[in-house]
């Protein structure tokens, strides 16, 4: 039975189909039931990469009017509700969350929708970055009145995108084939930047530093994917969740699992067939 099972799983694994090529790394609704525990951004992607802690202050959420983040780029968007740190005076609502440098690998993105009323004044903030060391990627709200990329203290990521006051744009990072770009509503944004970014510090929502982010953010998404997806596939899952695959990451696990088991009842009907005949 062994010596049959081992062909009929092999093929079945070389048969497979593949796999859909982006995977969804942590997703933060940021404002949805069950988005924050303790005032803390909940991941619901399943891989369990929650922020851990807060600097100050409370999260306050409030819902979308209207009910959705829908059109922006031609995507239908699923946002209810958002997170808000415009309506404290204390200013301090910093959160930050593990260090993923090792899992992220080659290929991988992040994004979030943003919108302030004023560009900040004093310090740039960050919105959203990937560590808080100098060289992590971020995405930041300027003095100089732009939304910006950059790899912390060492470089800007293509050209700024200025701000529109009280409207919700789509800010993201793609980092693959050794390049690091910037879009804004999906719209590239000048050069790309080829130096290795350092992803360490540990993940920051809203502020490096005491200083937060004065604004509203909403669907902070990671991603990962394989080399060569297509920018529009990959803008798509962060600002929807679309496209990505079903099960996190483990599923690889789940499908073999899936796989052998297929195999194994094949065996076992051609088991019964040969002894019938
Ligand atoms: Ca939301």
């Amino acid at each position: 039975m062994k010596s049959r099972l081992l062909p009929l799983l092999a093929l079945a694994l070389s048969a497979a189909p593949a796999q859909a090529a982006i995977s969804l790394f942590a997703e933060y609704h940021l404002g949805e039931t069950g988005s924050f525990l303790s005032n803390l951004p909940q991941d619901s992607s399943g891989n369990g990469r929650n922020f851990t802690s807060i600097n100050g202050g409370a999260a306050v959420t409030s819902s979308l009017t209207p009910a959705a983040l829908a059109g922006l780029n031609g995507v239908a968007g699923t946002s209810t509700a958002y997170l808000d740190t415009t309506s404290t005076t204390a200013n301090t609502e910093i959160w930050t969350g593990a260090d993923y440098t090792a899992s992220l690998g080659s290929d991988y993105a992040f994004g979030i929708f943003a919108q302030v009323a004023t560009a900040p004044t004093g310090q740039n903030r960050n919105v959203f970055s990937l560590g808080s060391n100098n060289g992590a990627l971020s995405i930041s709200c300027e003095t100089n009145g732009q939304w910006r990329a950059s790899r912390i203290n060492q470089a800007y990521i293509g050209t700024g995108q200025a701000i529109t006051a009280n409207q919700w744009v789509h800010l993201a990072i793609i980092r693959t084939g050794g390049a690091s770009s910037f879009y804004a509503d999906g719209i590239l944004l000048g050069t790309t930047d080829a130096t290795a970014p350092t992803n360490t510090g540990g993940l920051r929502l809203s502020g490096l530093g005491s200083t937060a982010f004065d604004g509203k953010m909403d669907e902070a998404r990671i991603v990962t994917f394989a080399a060569g997806e297509s920018t529009a596939n990959i803008l798509a899952a962060l600002q929807t969740g679309a496209g990505v695959s079903a099960v996190p990451e483990p599923s690889a696990y789940g499908l073999l699992g899936a796989g052998a088991l297929g195999a194994a009842a094949l065996a076992r009907r051609r088991s019964r067939r040969s002894r019938a005949e």
